[in-house]
């Protein structure tokens, strides 16, 4: 069945499948210097942004992500003060770390204001933290930015990046991991997504080998469902300086004070079981 304009599809490379949103109306379209964005009303997802052809948030299913990408860094943390989000510009995570009361200072720095500025207009409850005195927003080159922080400047830093190729790919490689490592003070945690378990599994093991070698004592990978990204199954994988990452405070997250949609504490300690193909500790 040969597919209409009404829909959305992002085929995934090399997989022979695809993802199909039937569309009501695109809303917006730009190239800005670094990529082409673009904006669609859904029939059923709600509002949908992709970056050059792939699906980066929808209204439905964004929240599973966002969450799995903050919660489980700031409660293996033992007290998240300073934080660092790279890329992220859509101020989804953003907006999930502000949600801990210890974080003093959340610096974001996405390479595209053009994203941020378009996520403003387009998703505003992602947005609606971003004036937080508590967030400094910079339009920068993450890489750069980490190479130059003074060391012991982080507590968490969380990779929120787009797939590995262009001018993520670097957010993957040891290089960046070790500056990662210096950047973060002693008890420091470091998330990164890192795609799909089924369609990457060699990038995962990858991504886990290289924060090894960057230093990190302790590495693992927390698994989640997420729709509308290829394969519907998604991960994001954690390193912890000092301490054993699996380990969090079990207590602050059952009591949690604020509210989630998906993150919990079960689904804290359930999100390391590992698929047994993928399996190292
Ligand atoms: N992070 C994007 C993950 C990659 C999705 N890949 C794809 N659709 N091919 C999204 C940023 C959300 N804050």
């Amino acid at each position: 069945m040969a597919l209409d304009k009404t829909w959305y599809t992002e085929e995934w490379a090399g997989q022979g499948s695809a993802i199909s949103l039937k569309i009501k109306d695109k809303v917006h379209d730009e190239k800005s210097p670094y990529q082409r964005i673009e904006i669609y009303e859904t029939e059923t997802f709600g509002t949908l942004m992709t970056l050059d052809g792939l699906v980066m948030v929808t209204d439905r299913d964004n929240f599973v992500y966002h969450e799995m990408m903050s919660h489980p860094a700031l409660f293996t943390h033992p007290d998240p003060k300073q934080v660092l989000v790279i890329g992220g510009g859509d101020c989804g995570t953003l907006h999930e770390v502000l949600k801990h009361k210890s974080v003093e200072l959340v610096e974001q720095v996405e390479l595209d204001e053009r994203v941020t500025r378009v996520s403003e207009k387009f998703f505003p409850e992602l947005c609606e933290s971003n004036n937080d005195p508590r967030a400094k927003l910079h339009f920068a080159d993450g890489i750069k930015w980490v190479a130059e922080a003074k060391p012991g400047t982080y507590d968490v830093i969380i990779i929120d990046s787009t797939d590995p190729v262009g001018p993520a790919a670097g957010l993957f490689s040891e290089a960046f991991y070790k500056n990662c490592f210096r950047a973060l003070r002693p008890q420091g945690v470091v998330v990164g997504q890192s795609e799909s378990p089924l369609f990457h599994a060699e990038l995962i093991r990858s991504v886990q080998k290289s924060f090894k070698a960057a230093g990190f004592r302790d590495v693992a990978t927390l698994f989640f469902p997420q729709c509308t990204y290829p394969s519907g199954w998604w991960s994001a994988t954690m390193a912890s300086k000092s301490e054993s990452v699996t380990t969090f405070r079990a207590k602050a997250s059952a009591t949690k004070t604020f509210a989630t949609r998906y993150y919990n504490h079960d689904i804290h300690a359930a999100a390391f079981a590992s698929p047994e193909f993928l399996r190292t500790r």
